[in-house]
C-alpha cells in the first residue's frame, strides 16, 4: 500500500464511493450517491434548509461609485429580499465588476467584515485579473453568536421544520447571490466561485456542495468540520467546535463528541460532493488547529470521486505535503503555504490561478 493509502486506512473512513445499501458508485449513479451524501450531511452536521425562494434585488445608483478602484470597476450596493415563512427578509451585498465588454468570472465572497477592500480581499488584484467580486457580510444574514436563533434569517423559519445551523444559513444566503447572478448581464455563469476563510471556508464548501450552479469552491483554512478529516485529527475536534459554536451546526452533530468513529461520514464527503466541479483547498503551516495534514488527507480521499468520474485531480507525491507545496493541475487542488491562519494575498493568487484554468 502507498504511504497515503496507509495513512488513510488508519483513519478508518466511511466509503465515499459506496451507497449506504452497499451498491458500488459509478459515473451513471454518481448524482444519486451525491444526493445521498448531501442527505447525510444535512442530517448529521449542517441541518436542512428551506427551498430556494424567489428573490427581489434593488441596486443603488452606480454612478457615484464609478471612480473607485482607479476607475477600473463599477461598484453597486445591492439589497436581496425574499419572502420567508415569517415575513420578508433582506440582506445587503456589494458587487464590484471590472469594466469589460465580455462576461467575467465572479468570486462570491462570504466575509467577516463589510469592508471592501478588506484584509481578506485584495479587490484591485482581483479586478485586474478580470474577475468580479460579490461579497456578503455573514452577520447581515445570521449573527455569529449565541442568540437562540432569534435574529436574522434564523428567526424567519421554524426550527422544527428546518434544523440548519448558521454555517448552512450563510451558505444558503450565498446561493441567493447566485440566484441574482443568473439575472445579470455581466456574470459568466460557467465561472462562478464561492470563497471564504476558516468558518466561512467551511461555509463555502457547504454552499458549493448543495448548490451545483457554483463552478468552484475556494475554501481557505477551513479545517474542522470543513475540509479536514475529523477522525483522529489534531487541533480542533467535534467536542471543542460544538462547545464553542453549537449554533453553527444541527443538534445531531453533538452525538459525535469523542465519538467521531461512529460518524456515517467524514469531511471527504463534503469535498467529494462537489465533484466533478472544482475545489481549491488552502492550508497554512502554522494552522495546527485546522490540521493541514488532515486537510490534505481529506483531499486525497475525496479525489476518488473525481477519478471515478474520469476527471483529473491534483498531482502530488506519495507523502504528506511540505511547506510551500502547491498541488495544482486538476479540478481538485491543495496548497500548503507558510504562516498562520489568515486569508492572504498568496492564497488569493492560487484561487485566481484556479479560476484562470477554467476553460
Ligand atoms: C475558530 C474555530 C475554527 C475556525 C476559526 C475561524 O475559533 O475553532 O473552526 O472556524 O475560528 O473561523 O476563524
Amino acid at each position: 500500500m502507498s504511504v497515503i493509502e496507509t495513512l488513510l486506512a488508519e483513519r478508518k473512513l466511511p466509503e465515499l464511493l459506496k451507497f449506504a445499501d452497499g451498491r458500488d458508485v459509478t459515473p451513471a449513479n454518481w448524482e444519486e450517491r451525491r444526493q445521498e451524501i448531501l442527505g447525510i450531511l444535512e442530517n448529521e452536521i449542517y441541518g436542512n434548509a428551506p427551498a430556494a425562494p424567489e428573490i427581489r434585488v434593488t441596486k443603488t445608483d452606480a454612478k457615484s461609485k464609478y471612480s473607485y478602484f482607479a476607475g477600473k470597476a463599477i461598484t453597486n450596493e445591492l439589497k436581496i429580499s425574499f419572502d420567508t415563512d415569517n415575513g420578508e427578509f433582506s440582506f445587503p451585498a456589494v458587487e464590484i465588476v471590472p469594466k469589460s465588454d465580455k462576461r467575467v468570472p465572479v468570486f462570491v465572497l462570504i466575509n467577516f467584515r463589510p469592508d471592501l477592500p478588506d484584509r481578506y480581499c485584495p479587490v484591485e488584484e482581483i479586478i485586474d485579473e478580470g474577475c468580479a467580486v460579490v461579497r456578503i457580510y455573514y452577520n447581515d444574514v445570521a449573527f455569529d453568536g449565541e442568540d437562540g436563533f432569534a435574529g436574522g434569517l434564523a428567526s424567519k423559519y421554524d426550527r422544527k421544520k428546518y434544523t440548519w445551523g448558521k454555517l448552512r444559513m450563510w451558505a444558503w444566503a450565498a446561493s441567493r447571490v447566485m440566484d441574482y447572478l443568473q439575472t445579470t448581464d455581466y456574470a459568466d455563469l460557467s465561472r462562478i466561485a464561492v470563497t471564504g476563510h476558516s468558518r466561512l471556508g467551511k461555509t463555502s464548501l457547504i454552499c458549493a456542495a448543495f448548490d451545483d450552479r457554483f463552478t468552484m469552491a475556494c475554501a481557505n483554512n477551513s479545517g474542522c468540520s470543513g475540509d479536514a478529516i475529523t477522525r483522529d485529527k489534531v487541533g480542533e475536534r467535534v467536542a471543542q467546535i460544538t462547545k464553542n459554536f453549537p449554533f453553527w451546526f444541527c443538534e445531531n452533530y453533538k452525538k459525535y463528541i469523542n465519538n467521531e468513529h461512529e460518524m456515517p461520514f467524514d469531511q471527504h464527503f463534503l469535498v467529494g460532493a462537489i465533484a466533478p466541479r472544482r475545489v481549491s483547498l488552502g492550508a497554512a503551516l502554522e494552522d495546527e488547529w485546522a490540521d493541514p495534514d488532515s486537510q490534505y488527507l481529506s483531499a486525497c480521499a475525496a479525489s476518488k470521486a473525481w477519478e471515478m468520474l474520469g476527471e483529473k485531480v491534483f498531482e502530488h507525491p506519495d507523502r504528506l505535503p511540505r511547506p510551500e507545496e502547491y498541488f495544482e493541475g486538476g479540478k481538485l487542488c491543495y496548497h500548503l503555504r507558510n504562516g498562520q491562519h489568515f486569508y492572504s494575498r498568496t492564497d488569493w493568487l492560487v484561487y485566481l490561478d484556479a479560476m484562470r484554468n477554467i476553460k
